[in-house]
């Protein structure tokens, strides 16, 4: 409702034209549609000042009630159609604004969320365990902090081998003070002793797991990496056995066509001793600089489990044999992606881990 000035024959009475204005004073200062309902009480309500008036006339003196009472229900009419009027403005207004206010657009695009990914290491883990839980074997795993005894003794390790000097070994100090026999393990073998000194076999395990050894980092070295393990021992198991299980393990991992073959070695836990190579899985064997010309790849050891190590973990040597095996993780991860550096697998820089 705009300022309009007071209608003709109202505004000859000082009284109602008085009221006019202020009805319209306070309808303009109405800001909602609750505000505009207190202004219709205090005007139209049972005791409104406009009500007032019109209950008012039979008390005026005969010559001003007709006049009264016409400019009266006179300015009843306006005041009602003016409330209505800027009740029904305003109530669009609310409208528009709460459209505005709660407004959703929905061509905005969402959030985007960074989702990570397991580590590669965890992720070839992961591979290894499930090519030989397959096969029906279990994984088990144990502790990072070992005895000299399951690292070294029961593994038929003697005390001059040089992998037990402090040049190889992290020792960390027992409670009488001195650096003998508390280690951080060099290997995942000492676990499979534990299994062997409390289940009986057919055992058919592997146990994958963090290895520490004293070592300078380079590109193919680092204080800490990850070994996967394999232990079998059952009644007549032979060496056509270990060279069958690793034959299709390597395919799996490396692929069908590739061949694997066995270079006689030393471990103080196996008789007789072997590596394993696999033909080269950049140049397929032709040579190349990963295999330094050679056409092969070196993955793991292995191995017929020296008869000493039943003996420690009271295993009957005469009625059971049994073959093991151990690769480092990082190795292979390096060679199947071509890393040329095992740092970058520890260095959490988002640019490598994110390719896997
Ligand atoms: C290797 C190579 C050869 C091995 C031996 C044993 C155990 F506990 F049965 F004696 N576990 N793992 C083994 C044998 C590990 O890693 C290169």
């Amino acid at each position: 409702m705009s300022r309009e000035p007071v209608p003709g024959e109202l505004a000859e009475d000082p009284k109602l034209g008085e009221l006019y204005r202020e009805l319209q004073r306070d309808l303009e200062a109405a800001g909602s549609l609750p505000a505009i309902e207190d202004v219709r009480v205090a005007f139209l309500g049972r005791k409104g000042k406009i009500t007032s008036l019109l209950q008012g006339i039979k008390d005026l003196v005969p010559e001003d009630r007709k006049r009264v009472g016409r400019l009266g229900n006179q300015l009843k009419g306006y005041a009602e159609r003016a409330l209505d009027e800027k009740a029904a403005a305003m109530g669009d207004l609310e409208l528009e604004e709460a459209l505005r206010r709660e407004a959703l657009d929905i061509s905005l695009p969402g959030k985007c969320i960074q989702r990570g990914s397991r580590h590669l290491l965890s992720q070839i883990i992961e591979e290894i365990e499930d090519i030989f839980i397959g096969l029906g074997y279990q994984v088990v795993e144990g502790p990072e902090v070992e005895l000299d005894y399951y690292n070294f003794e029961a593994l038929n390790t003697p005390e001059w081998h040089p992998s037990k000097s402090l040049q190889d070994t992290f020792y960390i100090e027992n409670p009488k003070g001195d650096y003998q026999d508390v280690l951080l393990r060099t290997q995942t073998s000492p676990v499979q002793v534990r299994v062997m000194e409390t289940t009986p076999p057919p055992l058919y395990v592997i146990s994958p797991g963090k290895a520490f050894r004293y070592d300078v980092p380079d590109a193919t070295h680092s204080p800490m990496f990850h070994q996967v393990e394999g232990l079998v021992v059952d009644e007549g198991i032979t060496l056509g056995d270990l060279k069958g299980t690793l034959e299709y393990f390597t395919k799996q991992m490396f692929g069908q066509e590739r061949d694997i073959r066995f270079r006689p070695h030393f471990f103080p836990f196996t008789e007789p001793s072997a590596e394993v190579d696999v033909s080269c899985i950049i140049c397929e064997g032709k040579g190349c600089r990963v295999c330094k010309g050679s056409g092969w790849l070196e993955i793991l050891g292995c191995g017929m489990v020296d008869p000493n190590v039943y003996k420690y973990v009271g295993y009957d040597e005469e009625s059971v044999s049994g073959f093991a095996f151990g690769m480092g993780v990082e190795r292979i991860a390096l060679l199947k992606y071509a890393v040329p550096d095992i740092r970058y697998f520890f260095d959490n820089d988002l640019r490598l881990l994110r390719q896997f």
